[in-house]
């Protein structure tokens, strides 16, 4: 067996959970990371067949039933990840028909998946549902779109043609744009289901006044996605109580979707 500390999707989500501590995202024990991982390279590291302990998970997602996950730990802090991975996070199974995590590696210490286990599962089966290839669910709290659910109408259409219009990467970058969820208690079932529901139409959902749920293929487009609409609501942030002299038009942004072969959500361009 090689040593899983050296796989590619370990270094990987380590480089990634320090970059986003340092960013700002994930104070404390602020945000949490999964990654679906590929059960024949998983393999190649650890024995499948040893479970170190099994926990129910609160939830059914029978579509995910043995796939293997990769996924922070409840209570952990990303700033402490580099430095003991074995303890910060961990790798599972679901099993028993998607209500079970079977624990093959990591939380060292006894410890748990993410607090947000729900949200994460069952985001991973509505993008998986539209895209085959989305392996990575991220969620953080970046302060200027944090700062931005106080002050900005939440209304999915209003608020994504706002972040399109602050940076003409917006359009290349969410062309499905931003779908927010008003305030609701993080951790549970309830949220998680809302969270899920939004990830059908869009890779990026806002929870006003708490942080931002991102899906992608890979760690790299993920946290670009989450970086792009973040720069977009520090731009926004900067400007929004200045008179406003210029701006991206909708015919710009018609423009930017003919060049780049990008197709805005429907309805949301005049
Ligand atoms: O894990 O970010 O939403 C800590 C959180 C909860
Ligand atoms: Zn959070």
């Amino acid at each position: 067996m090689k040593d899983l500390l050296s796989a590619p999707f370990m270094a990987e989500l380590i480089r990634t959970a320090t970059n986003m501590y340092e960013h700002g995202w994930d104070e404390r024990n602020g945000g949490n990371i999964s990654v679906l991982l590929d059960e024949a390279e998983v393999g190649e590291y650890l024995d499948l067949n040893r479970v170190i302990r099994t926990v129910p998970i609160g939830f059914c997602a029978p579509e995910l039933s043995g796939k293997l996950f990769l996924v922070t730990g409840t209570g952990k802090y990303f700033k402490n990840v580099q430095y003991d991975p074995a303890k910060n996070l961990g790798v599972v199974r679901l099993a028993q028909n998607g209500t079970q995590a079977e624990l093959l590696w990591g939380f060292s210490d006894g410890g748990r998946v993410t607090s947000e286990f729900p949200a994460h599962m069952m985001s991973h089966v509505s993008r998986l549902a539209v895209d085959p290839k989305n392996r990575v669910v991220m969620h953080c709290h970046p302060s200027n779109l944090l700062a931005m659910t106080f002050v900005h109408d939440l209304d999915e259409r209003a608020f994504t043609r706002t972040l399109w219009r602050m940076c003409t990467e917006c359009m290349m970058v969410f062309p499905d744009g931003v779908n927010v969820l008003p305030w609701m208690l993080c951790g549970t079932n309830e949220i998680g289901l809302a969270t899920a529901k939004k990830m059908q139409t869009a890779r990026l959902v806002v929870w006003a006044q708490h942080g931002i749920y991102g899906a992608g293929r890979d760690l790299d487009e993920t946290f670009g996605l989450i970086e792009t609409a973040e720069k977009a609501a520090e731009v926004y942030l900067k400007i929004a109580h200045l008179p406003i002299k210029n701006t991206i038009t909708d015919a710009q942004l018609h423009a930017i979707e003919a060049h780049f072969g990008v197709t805005a959500r429907a309805g949301y361009l005049e």
